[in-house]
């Protein structure tokens, strides 16, 4: 399925001017204010944080943004630029069960607010206008950055004072719940824990976070995003099956998580398991284990250092995993073939993006060699644009 890539990037200026107008135009009043929070790019790490392994994510120079102003009964009102809609609900009557659409992220935040001690009978309601240029099933996190733009407005105007981690566990509710996603937390955590010029080192089973220096600049790197454009949903079949499949193999293995297998024990559960079990168990434990080699190379030699970690993620994901696509395994063969100094796929997989890390002077010319890989294969172009690390979750205004 292709699908419509919605955001370009525009700035973050605009963008924030544009929630400010169109706040006004729908309520016929001014914003109490505006917060955003991005979307993100997983260097590395994936498939692993559902398995309370590691991962590796940075925050993006993409965001989404929530206008938001209180009201004075219990009524939340939300309105965006993706659809028409303006939805409403009354706080108290907020369910997983009456949740469908676009709209079930920002709502479901509310109510995922509500399960982590918010009182949905005592707190005003709102009304919220969001927008966007994170693109749109890209595998960027554009859910994640809805659900953590909406998580820090509402923590704030509700002064509920909670902590990010427990923002991202609502972030989370709200997807599992409310939309039906199974989704882990990298995403969340990405998007509320980032900062500029930095990955996020996540413990996924404490959620203890430590922030990695990416020093791109001094070594001269990029990270380039290669959007295939086709349609990624975590929220039908592959993801879900993946995840169940990884549950099983940890029951088969008497751990809690996969995150307990260590790569010495591989040989021992080959037995214990069917082949495509064992091959998604290698997959888990061998990237956690490419996150850790991927902090440790960053501190001491730098970025330049961890292509072929990147290239090694990819083929695990595609042979083991098989989450990868025909579009993907091009984008990242050919950004290899020309230039990149690694590539991957990132995110869920199934369709979305993959990452290059290439030397910034031949970004123009991966841009060509992968767009003519496209043509020739009779795929449409992919968009294919540089990413920075940058700051998490916050009020803009
Ligand atoms: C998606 C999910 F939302 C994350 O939780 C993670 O599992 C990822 O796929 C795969 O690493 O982005």
């Amino acid at each position: 399925a292709r699908r419509d890539r919605g955001g370009q990037g525009r700035l973050v200026t605009d963008l924030r001017d544009e929630a400010a107008t169109a706040f006004q135009e729908i309520f016929g009043r001014a914003s109490d204010g505006l917060w955003s929070a991005p979307g993100r790019v997983n260097l590395i790490g994936e498939h692993t944080d559902y398995n309370e392994g590691f991962v590796l994510p940075f925050a993006i120079d993409r965001r989404t943004i929530a206008a938001l102003a209180v009201r004075d009964d219990r009524m939340l009102r939300i309105a965006s630029a993706f659809t028409d809609e303006l939805v409403e609900h009354d706080l108290t009557q907020v369910s997983p069960d009456v949740l469908h659409g676009w709209s079930a992220y920002p709502f479901g935040v509310a109510w995922a607010l509500g399960e982590h001690g918010a009182d949905l009978h005592a707190v005003p309601g709102a009304d919220i206008y969001i927008d966007s240029d994170v693109p749109v099933g890209a595998g960027l996190s554009s859910s994640a950055a809805i659900e953590c733009a909406v998580a820090i407005a509402l923590d704030d105007v509700w002064h509920l004072g909670l902590d990010r981690a427990v923002l991202a566990r609502a972030g989370q509710l709200a997807e599992n719940t409310a939309v039906g996603a199974p989704t882990g937390i990298m995403d969340q955590a990405a998007s509320l824990f980032g900062e500029d010029g930095a990955a996020v080192f996540l413990d996924c089973r404490s959620l203890e976070s430590r922030l990695v220096d990416l020093r791109l600049a001094e070594a001269g790197l990029a990270i380039v995003v290669i959007d295939t454009g086709a349609a990624h949903d975590l929220a039908t079949g592959g993801y879900g099956e993946r995840r169940a499949s990884c549950e099983r193999a940890a029951k088969a293995l008497g751990v809690a998580a996969l995150r307990d297998v260590r790569v010495d024990d591989l040989d021992r559960a080959r037995g214990l398991l069917d082949d495509t079990t064992f091959r998604r168990l290698r997959h888990v434990v061998t990237e956690n284990q490419r996150v850790l080699d991927v902090v440790r190379l960053l501190a001491t030699d730098g970025p330049a250092s961890i292509g072929e970690l990147l290239d090694a993620s990819h083929r695990s994901l595609r042979n083991d995993f098989d989450v990868s696509t025909p579009q993907l395994d091009l984008a990242v063969e050919t950004a290899v073939g020309n230039g990149a100094i690694g590539a991957r796929m990132t995110g869920g997989g199934f369709g979305g993006a993959a990452i290059a890390l290439v030397p910034e002077e031949l970004t123009s010319l991966l841009r060509v060699a992968i767009d003519g890989a496209f043509a020739e294969h009779g795929l449409e172009q992919p968009d294919i644009f540089r990413v920075a690390a940058s700051i998490g979750a916050r009020r803009d205004a």
